[in-house]
């Protein structure tokens, strides 16, 4: 299933988003950086073991106490189709106490990080709604609003939204429309 939306540079998939061939995709991964299990476990897998590698090397550099919730990292994407990986940690719901704008950066981080790189194609999970616990409908409003804030200005990008079923894709675009 795919939808388009605004003028075709959105767009919503189904899907599993380690298939994505495009110039990257964006992991939702923990503060270690060193995997775990949903989407980053997936990633890490399809990946391949110099992807853990490069992760180690980013803490080891840039990030030595774990990446910070909204922030966003560059990896290559080894054995993927996408040629990078952007990781990202989103927001732990219970736990946060500004679910909405910690979320909001992880997709704003990724979009200008993937516009400094020249990035045409990118590749978003539903960060947070996993085992970090954030309800879809919400996410998806926030997403929603990132994407109608911030896509006019990026007129290069092009982003597909990547669901793992299609309950959650029309969850989406229930809650986004
Ligand atoms: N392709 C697309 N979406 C997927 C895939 C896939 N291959 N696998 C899962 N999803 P989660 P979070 C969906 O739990 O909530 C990890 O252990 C899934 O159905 O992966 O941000 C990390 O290391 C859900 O809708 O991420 C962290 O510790 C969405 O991806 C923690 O989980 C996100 O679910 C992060 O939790």
């Amino acid at each position: 299933m795919q939808i388009h939306h605004r003028q075709g540079r959105l767009s919503v998939a189904e899907g599993d988003i380690t298939r994505f061939d495009g110039d990257a995709i964006v992991n939702a991964a923990n503060r270690s950086l060193l995997g775990g299990g949903g989407v980053d476990g997936a990633i890490h897998r399809a990946a391949g073991p110099q992807l853990l590698e490069a992760c180690r090397e980013l803490r080891r550099t840039i990030w030595p106490d774990g990446l910070p919730v909204g922030q966003v990292a560059l990896t290559p994407g080894f054995r993927l189709p996408a040629e990078y990986v952007v990781h990202t940690v989103g927001p732990v719901y219970a736990e946060s106490e500004e679910p909405r704008g910690q979320l909001a950066a992880c997709y704003r981080n990724a979009l200008a990080l993937a516009a400094d790189q020249g990035f045409t194609r990118l590749a978003f999970p539903a960060i947070s709604t996993g085992v970090y616990g954030y309800p879809s409908a919400e996410a998806a409003r926030v997403v929603a609003d990132v994407m109608r804030e911030r896509l006019p200005q990026l007129p290069a990008l092009e982003v597909t939204l990547m669901f793992f079923s299609a309950a959650d894709a029309e969850t989406f675009v229930q809650a986004a429309s």
